[in-house]
């Protein structure tokens, strides 16, 4: 076993014994009331999912085990020269807890880097859809493919017993994440450019060497990639694609399964695809205005005309987040340290200045402020990445670090199948007349 192994494992039962207290000593305390307005939509502000590796406060914004994407930006260990963190110590925070040294990530670039070979089948999934099909599409049938090597369908067929579970759900984990972006890579250059690939170089780290192999050698793109990995990575439990990640493990389907789960919600335009979206709905208002750069007028006309239209603004609005997301922040503050007049970014930033207070005259949506997929398409755009429906799949990979390292706690502490009761509009009519009859 690796340290960082034995080191999680050592974390986990420590966490597993405070847990236990928990439930015996305050098994019985309650929470929260829940509403039937709740019930009904979508679950909103019911707490219902422990998940350790990060927390999100509505107003602040996500925090990875205590630390905010400031605190990430400037703790977390970088390349020699660099000034964005490598995602590698974000995952062993995540995993472990606390920050990395320099050694940790150096540990876990080796580790996903040694792992990183794709078996050959996998391509031939990939290879077997039409060009014309959709990155996701081909990323989700891949990961679904690379699932023949998981180890913890192996050892649970052989009998394994449940304390060991998290050891395997760790191995898988740890093989799934080295083989993304070789995998990512591939679906790029073979949709886009002409299915010339380009092989790993095991001598960056897990960003660089998946800028190299999409086709970037620009050390300011490898930055942009190793902030963009970092941030898209995890945002707390209840999010789609951790939920389904989270709940399809829990009926012990192995992390390939699992992940793949959480990859199909991130497609949905209401969550990753959003960041597609944007640029689309950008493309079309600057075509239709004619214009490369529209006014702040013309931009809070063609909002209005959006929603006059019953449409969604995409990038605006969050379940959870009531004020401007940290992750759009970041990448505002990368844009303007490194490529402040590029018209596409601005018209970004002028969307951030009319929006808002259109939105919220709307009187019903609880957000008006911009998520995280508000910037980064306009970022990718300018470094050359111009085709917006591969930008799920950058989230997609990112996100394997949160939902992953999130599977291994899951194992690690023994969580049970995911089950929780659902009722019908009967009962619900029913429940009412009674509660009226006893009042
Ligand atoms: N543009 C227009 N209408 C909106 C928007 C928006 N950006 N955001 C919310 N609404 C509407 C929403 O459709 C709902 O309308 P109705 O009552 O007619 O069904 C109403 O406002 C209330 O919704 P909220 O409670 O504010 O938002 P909810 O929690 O249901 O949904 C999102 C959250 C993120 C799904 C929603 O804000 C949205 O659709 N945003 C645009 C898509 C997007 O950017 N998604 C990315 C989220 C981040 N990510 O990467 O996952
Ligand atoms: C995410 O990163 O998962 C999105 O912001 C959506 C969410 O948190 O609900």
């Amino acid at each position: 076993m690796g340290y960082v192994k034995d080191l999680f494992k050592e974390k986990a039962d420590v966490q597993s014994k405070d847990i236990k207290t928990i439930i015996e000593q305050n098994g019985n305390k309650k929470l929260e009331d829940v509403t039937l307005a709740q019930v009904y939509q979508g679950m909103r502000g019911i707490t219902g999912l422990v998940t350790e590796t990060s927390l999100l406060d509505s107003n602040e914004g996500i925090r990875f085990r205590g630390f905010s994407i400031p605190e990430l930006r400037e703790k977390l260990p970088k390349v020699e020269g660099g000034n964005e963190p490598l995602p590698e110590g974000l995952f062993y925070l995540m995993l472990i807890g606390e920050l990395p040294t320099q050694t940790d990530v150096d540990h876990i670039s080796d580790t996903w880097s040694r792992r990183s070979h794709v078996p050959n089948h996998v391509f031939h999934v990939i290879e077997s859809f039409p060009t014309s099909a959709h990155p996701m599409t081909q990323f989700c049938a891949a990961i679904m493919a690379l699932q023949t090597e998981s180890k913890f369908t192996k050892a649970y067929s052989e009998g394994v017993s449940k304390k060991e579970h998290w050891s395997y759900v760790y191995e898988d984990a740890m093989t799934l994440i080295s083989r993304l972006p070789r995998i990512a890579a591939y679906i790029y250059r073979r949709k886009y450019k002409n299915g010339e690939h380009i092989h790993p170089d095991g001598m960056q780290d897990w960003s660089g060497n998946f800028a190299h192999m999409l086709g970037y050698e620009d050390e300011s793109f490898k930055e942009l990639m190793r902030l963009y990995l970092t941030i898209h990575a995890d945002h707390e439990g209840g999010n789609v694609s951790a939920h389904a990640t989270h709940l399809v493990g829990s009926a012990l389907s192995d992390p390939y399964l699992s992940f793949a789960a959480g990859m199909t919600g991130l497609a949905g335009p209401l969550h990753g695809l959003a960041n597609q979206e944007v640029i689309r709905w950008i493309d079309e208002m600057c075509t239709e205005l004619n214009s490369q750069e529209p006014s702040k007028e013309e931009i809070a006309e063609y909002i209005k005309k959006t929603l006059l239209q019953g449409k969604v603004v995409p990038g605006y609005g969050h379940a959870v987040l009531r004020k401007t997301d940290p992750r759009f922040l970041a990448q505002m503050e990368f844009a303007k340290r490194h490529c402040p007049d590029d018209s596409l970014i601005k018209t970004v930033w002028n969307i951030y200045d009319v929006a808002p207070p259109i939105l919220e005259s709307t009187g019903k949506i609880k957000n008006p402020w911009p998520n995280v997929d508000a910037h980064s398409g306009a970022l990718l755009k300018h470094y050359g990445l111009v085709e917006e429906d591969f930008y799920t799949v950058l989230f997609g990979v990112s996100r394997a670090l949160g939902v992953l390292s999130s599977l291994c706690w899951d194992r690690a502490l023994g969580f049970p199948i995911e089950r929780p009761k659902s009722i019908t509009t009967e009962w619900v009519k029913k429940f009412l007349k009674q509660a009226e009859s006893v009042a």
